[in-house]
């Protein structure tokens, strides 16, 4: 009877039944709140069969196939870093990093890879199937990155699921090898600073719900404002590693302003910061082997931390500075499962491996493990056909532009939208224009969204710099520009050229301190008492925690949740997808309760603007009605 109310409800004849529906109606969004977790799903898969899912209408459509194969367990878990890390603590890690000889490897394949090559959407039950093989076959990894960065926010904003959920999984599932993420530090894993307090609480959450190694970063490198983020690392007892951003090239004299004094300074300072290990993320793949041979020993020798290189193959070279950094002493790298690498993603994993075979730096990786899980991750790409870019292949117009791997390929989609798309290289032309204008500045989220969103204005309103530059011509500058002339994502070395940073901010005077430091503490328990009566649900702190990040995403993402319930345990393509008639799935909602549920048929659209969709579920016959907004 309540499906029935609820679809009578003049709203959902108006064919206007989203967040906004359940917004106004708080006696139907109880509804949809009791209703149980069977029906939801059903609900969303009748919806998704009918209308399709808005994140991949138009594009490409995978072929049916089953769930991906996952390889075979070679025994149980032999003791890893998380165990040495359980055992001894953050210290320790980082000094037998330094003590022993092989190059470390960590596998990005489930944050950076598909980050930068599938726009972030690889859902979370296709990364917790294959968790187990990592423990059980690659337990010589030193980390598996698996969370922070934009896998955060779009968790809950396109793939309707729980980031902290996924965490706690993955976690549960690799109990003997430690996760890893990414955090901008005072920008959390969001595009802004958060009050102090915002930060240390996300911190102690992530390390709680499983996180073990935190790069920290900040987007303009400026330390200070690293502080808040990487005390509560070491707090938490979990490893600091704390991340020079690199950009420039240290071999070129014009590029002076980020030659190797800098960064071995800037090491110095993360040194003193108390990193236990030092980051060197090179997030658009600009080092060069020859510069990864300065840069890697003269950090080696002046700071002294264990170093973990981090780098994009977007320009095809890649592979060759790992190999270089190795050389030089470097004593962890990041890489990607072979089917998720190469291009804007991290160099192949398998190819480090069998390149160092049999040199001093060996991995001891077993390439019989790494091309099983390879091709469990080639079958889940294929799912993901819909979010490809469409980049065939490296391209060294990366270092003109020097966009993160993440970026690049979001850019040319935003250029796209807007119309821009065949005018590609001068939006790549004008990328690098602004980031001189602004000083020459690192460019990394969220700086390097900063200088993406000037470019796309210029090249849409065909200003030049010098036009841009020219205190005479009135301009209004995107909200972004404004708000990091203004100081609050910190300061650049050197500061922002003060002649446009006047311009843009219109006489009012910018920031000069951390922006942490004037941001007043968020009220914690009056947020979590306003969120509770709002979803008349307990939030805890994950829940917490992310309505803190991201209030309007979250609330979203809760809405969504009481009607279309566990959608997260989906297969891929019936999320993205829906079914057809005759298709069967097996859905596990919770441990031990799977829904073995077949689409029998879809109903013509009635009058009332209503398909009726036919289901066995466990052998019993269920219609749910959903509007035809198709
Ligand atoms: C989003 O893009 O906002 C997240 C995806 C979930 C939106 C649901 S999917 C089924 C229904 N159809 C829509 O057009 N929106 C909702
Ligand atoms: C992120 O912040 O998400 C990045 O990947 C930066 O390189
Ligand atoms: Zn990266």
């Amino acid at each position: 009877a309540f499906v029935e109310n609820l679809l009578k409800h003049p709203t959902f004849l108006n064919y206007d039944y989203t967040t906004k529906f359940i917004d106004t109606t708080p006696e139907l969004f109880d509804f949809a709140a009791r209703r149980d977790r069977a029906t939801k799903i059903l609900t969303y898969i009748a919806d998704i069969s009918v209308n399709g899912h808005p994140e991949t209408k138009g594009r490409a459509v995978p072929a049916k196939a089953a769930m991906p194969r996952l390889p075979d367990l070679l025994g149980e878990p032999a003791p890893g870093t998380r165990t040495l890390l359980d055992a001894k603590g953050p210290q320790a890690v980082a000094d037998w990093m330094a003590d022993q000889k092989h190059l470390l490897l960590t596998d990005t394949t489930m944050r950076d890879g598909h980050q930068s090559l599938l726009a972030t959407r690889m859902r979370s039950i296709d990364m917790i199937r294959v968790a187990p093989a990592y423990a059980a076959n690659l337990p010589g990894l030193f980390s598996v990155e698996c969370w922070g960065g934009a896998t955060f926010d779009v968790a809950y904003r396109f793939l309707q699921e729980c980031p902290w959920q996924r965490l706690r999984d993955l976690r549960a599932a690799m109990p003997n090898v430690m996760t890893q993420m990414l955090l901008r530090a005072s920008n959390g894993v969001g595009y802004t600073n958060y009050p102090d307090n915002v930060v240390q609480f996300f911190v102690r959450q992530a390390a709680e719900s499983g996180v073990d190694v935190f790069r920290v970063f900040d987007s303009l490198n400026w330390v200070e404002n690293m502080r808040v983020a990487m005390d509560a690392v070491i707090e938490a007892n979990k490893v600091c590693e704390g991340a020079i951003c690199y950009t420039g090239d240290i071999l070129n004299p014009d590029r002076a302003k980020y030659d190797l004094k800098y960064y071995v300074g800037m090491g110095q300072e993360l040194k003193a910061a108390g990193a236990h290990v030092l980051g060197l993320k090179d997030m658009a793949g600009l080092l060069k082997p020859a510069a990864a041979r300065v840069l890697v020993r003269a950090l080696k020798e002046e700071v002294g931390l264990p170093i973990h290189f981090h780098t994009h193959d977007t320009s095809g070279l890649g592979g060759a500075t790992i190999l270089a950094a190795a050389e030089a002493g470097v004593d962890a790298a990041d890489a990607a499962m072979d089917a998720l690498s190469g291009n804007t993603s991290q160099p192949t994993l398998g190819s480090v491996v069998e390149a160092l075979h049999h040199t001093d730096r060996d991995t001891g990786l077993s390439m019989d493990a790494i091309r099983a899980i390879s091709d469990y991750w080639e079958e889940v790409r294929a799912q993901y056909v819909a979010f490809e870019t469409g980049q065939q292949a490296p391209t060294s117009e990366v270092y003109l532009h020097e966009m993160p791997g993440g970026q690049f390929t979001n850019l040319k989609a935003q250029a796209r939208s807007l119309g821009l798309e065949d005018r590609w290289p001068e939006v790549a032309r004008t990328y690098a224009d602004v980031n001189q204008m602004f000083g020459d500045i690192v460019k990394v989220t969220p700086s390097s969204k900063v200088v993406g969103d000037m470019a796309l204005m210029m090249v849409s309103q065909g200003l030049s710099r010098a036009q841009v530059e020219d205190p005479a011509t009135d301009l209004s500058f995107p909200d972004s520009v404004v708000d990091m002339m203004k100081g609050n994502l910190g300061h650049p070395p050197g500061g922002f050229p003060t002649a446009i940073q006047a311009k843009i901010l219109r006489g009012e005077t910018p920031l000069t301190d951390r922006p942490g430091a004037s941001l007043p503490p968020a009220d914690l328990e009056a947020i979590r008492a306003e969120m509770a009566e709002k979803f008349e649900i307990e939030i805890d702190d994950e829940d917490l925690n992310g309505a803190l990040m991201y209030p309007k995403v979250f609330a979203d993402y809760m809405e969504r949740h009481a009607v279309y319930g566990p959608v997260r345990t989906l297969p891929t393509r019936v999320f993205f997808y829906g079914m057809e008639a005759g298709d069967e799935i097996s859905v596990e909602i919770d441990p031990g309760k799977t829904l073995e549920v077949r689409l029998q048929a879809m109903g013509e659209t009635h009058e009332d603007g209503e398909v009726r969709v036919f289901f066995e579920l466990n052998g019993q016959p269920r219609v749910i009605r959903v509007p035809d907004r198709s």
